[in-house]
């Protein structure tokens, strides 16, 4: 199917580095955000639109070849803000691409999806299988209802759903905990365009980290799709640990999947509206 990728959260942070990179590798873009993005490049479509609004995302899916879903909040807040905010795109996000035609759609979960899960006790690396959904906070029960939304509309309607789980998508990793979980930008386009590529990839879920020296994620699945990754974080080692000393493998913010989200910092109450 030919057409734009609509990509959601176009002016967000991981919105911003896809449409840096994906029109390289081939993908035209419609670009949606609830703002207007300042630098509309060449060749981009621009609508200004709310992800949470079906009828808004059902006109933008029109004509589309898949949806990169990458709009909502990105990290804790309230049980309002993010079932309004984020399990409504999410829902609209899928419906949207089913009524209009869009055969596939690309997730932004998330590692909090499981983040009450502990690192392999051996040293090993985490498989997708082996990381059930544990959510840490609010946000990470959002991102389990997207991989179930993803996998109802795959089983029901037949489309391709790809859920990225993704780690730390920063322009660089600031903490040591990032040495292991940080997908760099570059990493983020080739995941995403491996997600779009994929032959009939049906369900899946996968990681989203770069080849980090001290990644626990197992990236099996997400080469499979065809990911290639080309940065690792261990380039940033020796100042972090300078910095910050080496990380305790057994504080709960290394030895979870989420992190800090696992913590008491991150109760819902300390969110406010
Ligand atoms: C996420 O899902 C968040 O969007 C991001 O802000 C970071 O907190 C990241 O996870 C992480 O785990 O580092």
């Amino acid at each position: 199917m030919s057409g734009p990728v609509l990509l959601t959260g176009a002016a967000g942070r991981i919105g911003t580095v896809l449409r840096g990179g994906l029109p390289e590798r081939g993908w035209a873009l419609r670009s949606l955000d609830v703002v207007p993005i300042p630098d509309v490049r060449p060749g981009e479509e621009q609508l200004v639109a709310d992800a949470t609004d079906l009828a808004a995302m059902t006109d933008a899916a029109q004509g589309a070849s898949a949806v990169v879903h990458m709009a909502g909040i990105s990290g804790e807040s309230t049980w309002p803000a993010i079932r309004d905010t984020n399990i409504q795109s999410t829902f609209a996000a899928l419906e949207a691409a089913r009524l209009a035609g869009v055969p596939r759609v690309v997730l932004a979960s998330s590692n909090h999806a499981t983040g009450y899960t502990e690192r392999p006790a051996d040293g090993g690396l985490l498989r997708e299988e082996d990381a059930p959904q544990r959510p840490d906070t609010y946000y990470g029960v959002s991102k389990v209802a997207m991989e179930a939304l993803g996998s109802l509309y795959v089983d029901r309607y037949g489309l391709d759903v790809v859920c990225l789980r993704i780690g730390s998508a920063f322009a660089e990793p600031t903490t040591t905990r990032q040495l292991s979980t940080w997908l760099s930008p570059a990493d983020t386009v080739s995941l995403v365009h491996a997600a779009l590529s994929a032959p009939a990839p049906g369900f899946r879920v996968v990681w989203g980290v770069s080849d980090n020296t001290r990644r626990w994620w197992d990236l099996t699945a997400a080469r499979e799709l065809g990911y290639e990754p080309a940065d690792d974080a261990e380039v940033y080692a020796e100042a972090l640990v300078e910095a910050h000393g080496e990380p305790d493998l057994s504080d709960p913010v290394h030895l979870r999947v989420g992190g800090e989200y696992t913590t008491a910092d991150f109760d819902a109450e300390n969110f406010p509206a």
